[in-house]
């Protein structure tokens, strides 16, 4: 397991680019319950999969995945990977949902070029963070996310200045990674999934967070069954928000800029 914290360079990354990789962050036995419990989850919701949330084109997507096993509920509250979301969002934050996502093999769907919630920093600073939990190597071939480096800085929705988000960028780059990183990316960053050309699957979960004024993709409190929510720890019931009477009232102002959501 990685047990070094964030270093100056990653810290660098982060704030320069606005995404950092963490190779070798899950241990072999990490990886392999993830994708075991992700697998199961797949088998178990069938086509319902994803519905929670949204379905998307060629792709297999879960919703509301820390109330499907313990595992998941762990991986969105360890310390060290929250030391990294605090190192983009000002003060408090909480996980606005996590999710899983695996373009299928031999589809051709590019997702657009987007900013996470459709909102851009304000005075108060970023408001959203995506850690992407990598389960299957990320290849040229098969999908790996796409990330303009250093667009988060600019402001911008992609929408407003690109003829078609689905197209390349000329300056992104691929998160080209062995299976067991971890992704840190300040998802104000343009970014997106890429086709899976390969004839297999990419799976990773995105593990979502939001400033704690903005609201939650997926309202946990609502979500979660009561036995899940009786397993929290006090500290997860925080970060989940699950306590929160207000939490479950904020709205996006302008929920419609970002054309794709997480
Ligand atoms: O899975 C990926 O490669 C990125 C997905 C993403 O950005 C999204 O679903 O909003």
């Amino acid at each position: 397991m990685y047990n070094h914290p964030m270093s100056p360079s990653e810290r660098t990354q982060l704030d320069e680019q606005g995404y950092v990789l963490l190779p070798g962050f899950m241990s072999p036995a990490l990886l392999a319950e993830l994708r075991e419990n992700l697998d199961r989850v797949f088998a178990a919701e069938g086509d319902a999969a994803g519905s929670e949330f949204k379905k998307e084109p060629q792709t297999q997507r879960l919703a509301n995945v820390v109330d499907k096993g313990a595992v998941f509920r762990r991986i969105v509250a360890m310390p060290e990977i929250l030391a990294y979301v605090a190192a983009v969002i000002p003060g408090r934050f909480k996980l606005s949902s996590l999710n899983a996502r695996s373009p299928q093999p031999n589809s051709d769907w590019v997702q657009p070029l987007h900013i996470d919630s459709g909102q851009l920093p304000d005075a108060q600073g970023n408001i959203v963070c995506n850690v992407i939990w990598i389960l299957d190597d990320f290849t040229a071939e098969n999908g790996a996310t796409r990330v303009v480096p250093g667009s988060h800085k600019w402001g911008k929705f992609p929408q407003d200045v690109m003829a078609d988000a689905m197209a390349p960028h000329p300056d992104e780059v691929l998160v080209i990674a062995p299976a067991g990183t971890v992704a840190v990316i300040n998802t104000h960053a343009w970014h997106g999934g890429t086709a899976n050309r390969s004839g297999g699957p990419r799976r990773c979960l995105h593990a979502f967070y939001t400033r704690w004024d903005k609201p939650q993709q997926q309202l946990q409190r609502q979500l979660l069954s009561e036995e899940t929510k009786a397993s929290l720890t006090p500290a997860e019931r925080e970060l989940l928000a699950i306590d929160d009477e207000e939490n479950a009232r904020i709205t996006l102002a302008d929920p419609g800029r970002s054309g794709f959501l997480k």
